[in-house]
């Protein structure tokens, strides 16, 4: 197959009715994140965005678009000591900087006192998530960083939204909107790669060489919804971009204000309860902190 411009084709999308170059392709996906950007006001031009990188495809993706489209962008990673992986995702993201020409910031969990690897394996995921949720907020806030933004793709949209219908998490779909403002001392989080795939990401990094690693995260669950979004996109082509875009159009509609904000009474961040979440985790599996 031959791009527009007569080249070999790398990528060729039914949904887009295209078929591009190595060349034409990261202009064609930088515009695509221009166009969400815009039409869901996900990013403002003065804003200071604390982009989130986990040394993979698409977070390396996401920082290329956002330098690309001139944000006023730094790099965050966390090192969730989880063995080889991180060490090689670290790796990965300081070569990112390089290539990119940005400034890289770390935190590491471990000044915390414990690891992701010294949680117990039912609980892994959830710890983690509530380890990455609450020191990006804290870092982008204490930094002044106006907004934090995660390279969450069309599939984590859909995944997260489907589990939480099932579970009968209704409300939580406000999380899913493409930009949440900030309160309180919460900052605001964007998704601007929540009508991206992984395999337009993925494009994107190969095309142009980035750097990422290619490992898995070794607790990462097999899951089989994912097979299914897949399946369905194989049947029916362009059902991962429209159902994104309806899910967003219903998290527009759900309104948070009605939250109460309490703080935790140890690190005095947003919480549910009297300590928050990740309080509860130094405090079960912290060893070295006084
Ligand atoms: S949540 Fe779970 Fe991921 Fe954390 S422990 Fe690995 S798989 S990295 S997105
Ligand atoms: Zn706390």
């Amino acid at each position: 197959m031959k791009c527009r411009c007569g080249r070999s084709a790398v990528f060729h999308s039914k949904v887009y009715r295209i078929t591009l170059c190595d060349r034409c392709y990261p202009k064609f996906y930088v515009n695509l994140v221009k166009r969400s950007i815009k039409r869901y006001r996900i990013l403002k031009s003065s804003e200071r965005v604390l982009v989130c990188v986990s040394g993979g495809k698409d977070s390396s993706a996401m920082a290329y678009a956002l330098k690309e489209l001139g944000y006023n962008i730094e790099l965050f990673h966390i090192d969730l000591g989880i063995g080889s992986y991180s060490k090689e995702s670290l790796k990965a993201v300081e070569e990112l900087a390089q290539t990119l020409n940005l400034d890289l910031n770390v935190v590491k969990l471990k000044d915390y006192g414990f690891t992701i690897d010294d949680v117990e394996r039912k609980k892994v995921c959830s710890a983690c998530g509530i380890v990455k949720r609450y020191l990006m907020n804290r870092f982008a806030r204490e930094k002044g960083f106006d907004v934090v933004a995660t390279a969450h793709t069309c599939e984590d949209i859909i995944l997260f939204f489907i589990k939480n219908m099932l579970s009968g998490n209704v409300e939580y779909i406000a999380k899913l909107k493409p930009r949440i403002e900030g309160y309180d001392k919460l900052v605001a989080k964007a998704k601007p790669l929540f009508e991206r795939t992984e395999k337009e990401n993925a494009t994107l990094v190969l095309t142009l060489n980035l750097p990422f690693t290619p490992l898995e995260c070794p607790h990462a669950p097999k899951d089989v919804w994912k097979e299914i979004i897949y399946d369905v996109e194989a049947k029916k082509k362009g059902f991962k971009l429209n159902f994104v875009k309806a899910i967003a159009k219903l998290a527009e509609n759900v309104s948070t204000e009605e939250w109460e904000v309490k703080h935790c009474k140890i690190c005095g961040e947003v919480s549910n309860s009297e300590v928050c979440s990740f309080c509860k985790l130094v405090r079960r599996y912290a060893r070295n902190v006084s």
